[in-house]
This record gives structure tokens, C-alpha cells and sequence, in this order.
């Protein structure tokens, strides 16, 4: 049976409802970046906002990290068919590809520009940012809530991109299963908030308290908590540095996670910096110039600690190295 693979998040959402549209493919499967790499797959599937692991029947991403690592291992990128395009969002790729021969229902139109704006981070302001509207309201239900299994995530963007495919957002937004959704996701934004004003703090390297640390490294459990709410407490930090353990089957394994985000509030004053090069260069991961992140497999405790410092100290160096490079290269 043919499918769509798409990522577990708004722009996987859009991407896949598109698709959905374009090539009357209704089996849709979520899946994350990570886990891609376990699936097995056929080669026959149409993916999206993903890497494609060695061949498929159609890809569209705009993830530059993707197509770099791609082409290292061999494959042959320019002939897969589909489009890769470097536009704030997957879903932007796949509209403009098809927009000509396919009709599509009017309010993607409209939706398209503000998945750029989401899936890049591109605001101005944490109140822009914060601002309810019916697409952002959308977006910020596609994410993992707190203590939700998996499997009711996955089934909820599902159901999600069956609903875009037929129904505007406006429409969307007034069903019980999202409005049930929506509370869930306000009762996670103050639990994160809750925890971040608790967990966060600067490196003693950091003078200028430019990169805010968040380590839930120590933690039994993985708390999910979206670090962006940062901002709502430390708006003049430059970036923020999650730090988690990564779990497997419950248990606390000693691989170490990192994500990485630039203030997106201030992304101008950052237009030169590249976060994902910072963990391409530790070689730990990749990402956007703005967001990026990675793990490292420790062999003991010990070593977690030491590594997880050593991280955390070339990430504020290359950071601090970056900006300098950046003031040179304008004055
Ligand atoms: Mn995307």
C-alpha cells in the first residue's frame, strides 16, 4: 500500500495533508527525524519534512542538514523525484510544486505563508509570537503534551491533517477535539513555564548570560516542556540550550540530548549565525541556522557529566566565536 511519511509536527501536518490531496494517498504515517532512520520502508513512500533514507518515490524538504547528509552517504538526491527547496517550510515546497495542476482548497493559501512563519519561528516579539490565531492555535496542539502517550499524538495529527484536507482553520478550531486539545496545550505552557523558571540558569563561562541553560539531564523522568517560553522569563538571552537524557523504554540511558534555539525574537541581529554548524562541527547533530541540536552516547555517569560540560562550554565558545566573526565581517 502506498503512503505519505511526514514529520511529527505543524509543517509534517500541512505537508501531509497537501500530499494527501495531490497524489489521493490516504494512508498517512507520522514519523520523527530520528526515527526514520529504524523504519522499514519500502522505498515506494512519498516523503515530506523528512530525510529520505536511501530511495522513495517522491521527497520534498527544505531542511539543508537533510540534503547535505544525503548527498554524503551517496544518495542521489537530484534523482529522486519531488522538490527540494530551501523556503521556511516544507508545506511552501510542496504548494508551489503542485499549486498549478492541483486545486487545492482556498485556505491553504492563506495557511501556507503562516506555516512558513511557525515552522521558521520568524517573530518579532514573544507577544507576536504568543498571539492567538486560529493557525497558530492549530500549530501549537501538534507538539508532544505533557504526559500524553505517543500513540494519541500520532492518532491526534492524524486526524488533524484528515480535518485540513476539507475544513479551514476557522472551522477546525470550533470542534470539541480540538478544543479539548487547546486546553491541554495551555495547561502544558504553564507546566513548562513552571519548570523553566525553576531549572534554568548560565554557565559560569557565559559573562554575558547570553545562552540559557535548561539540563533535565538529572531528571528520572523526561519532563516535556517547550523551551521557547524561555523568553517569557530571560527575553534578552541570546539562545537557550536544552539538555535532556534520552530515555529508552523508561529507563534513563546515558546518551545526552541537546537542543539548541536562537532567540527568535531578535533572529535579525542573528542573521549571520549558524546554530546547526555548531553541531555539525562537534559532529553530534545539525539542524536549521537557527534551531539546531544533537546527542552523544556516554559510557558511564561520570563520563555524562564530563561530556555534558564539554558541551556545553565549546557550544558558548563557537557561539561567542560566531558573533565576533559576524561584527567583524560589518565593521
Ligand atoms: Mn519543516
Amino acid at each position: 500500500m502506498q503512503q505519505i511519511v511526514t514529520h511529527t509536527d505543524f509543517d509534517g501536518v500541512v505537508s501531509g495533508a497537501l500530499l494527501s490531496i495531490a497524489t489521493e494517498i490516504r494512508f498517512i504515517r507520522f514519523i520523527s527525524h530520528s526515527q526514520i532512520w529504524r523504519e522499514p520502508l519500502s522505498g515506494t513512500e512519498v516523503i515530506a519534512d523528512l530525510p529520505c533514507p536511501w530511495t522513495c518515490q517522491l521527497w520534498f524538504d527544505h531542511h539543508e542538514t537533510n540534503l547535505k547528509e544525503m548527498k554524503q552517504r551517496g544518495v542521489k538526491t537530484e534523482e529522486i523525484p519531488g522538490r527540494f527547496q530551501l523556503l521556511d517550510s516544507c508545506a511552501h515546497v510542496i504548494y508551489d510544486h503542485y499549486h498549478e495542476q492541483i486545486e487545492f482548497p482556498d485556505h491553504f493559501k492563506e495557511m501556507i505563508p503562516q506555516t512558513d512563519q511557525i515552522d521558521s519561528m520568524n517573530y518579532q516579539s514573544v507577544d507576536e509570537w504568543l498571539k492567538e490565531t486560529p493557525v497558530k492555535m492549530i500549530a501549537s496542539t501538534t507538539q508532544l503534551l505533557k504526559d500524553e502517550d505517543y500513540k494519541s499524538f500520532l492518532k491526534y495529527l492524524l486526524k488533524l491533517t484528515k480535518q485540513l484536507t476539507k475544513s479551514s482553520p476557522i472551522e477546525i478550531i470550533q470542534s470539541d477535539v480540538f478544543t479539548n486539545r487547546y486546553e491541554s496545550f495551555k495547561n502544558y505552557k504553564e507546566y513548562s513555564l513552571e519548570l523553566l523558571r525553576k531549572n534554568h540558569f548560565f554557565h559560569p563561562d557565559d559573562k554575558n548570560k547570553a545562552i540559557a541553560l535548561i539540563d533535565l539531564s538529572e531528571f528520572k523522568t523526561s519532563p516535556r516542556m517547550d523551551k521557547n517560553f524561555i523568553y517569557m522569563i530571560e527575553p534578552d538571552a541570546d539562545a537557550v540550550l536544552l539538555i535532556n537524557s534520552a530515555f529508552q523504554n523508561n529507563v534513563k540511558t546515558n546518551t545526552l540530548k541537546f537542543s539548541f534555539g536562537v532567540n527568535f525574537t531578535r533572529s535579525e541581529k542573528f542573521n549571520k549565525v549558524n546554530a546547526a554548524k555548531i553541531f555539525e562541527e562537534l559532529d553530534i547533530g545539525g539542524g536549521h541556522p537557527k534551531a539546531a541540536g544533537g546527542s552523544i552516547e556516554c559510557e558511564s555517569k561520570k563520563d555524562k557529566l564530563k561530556i555534558k560540560d564539554y558541551i556545553i562550554k565549546e557550544i558558548i565558545k563557537r557561539w561567542n566565536q560566531q558573533l565576533k566573526t559576524e561584527e567583524k565581517v560589518i565593521s
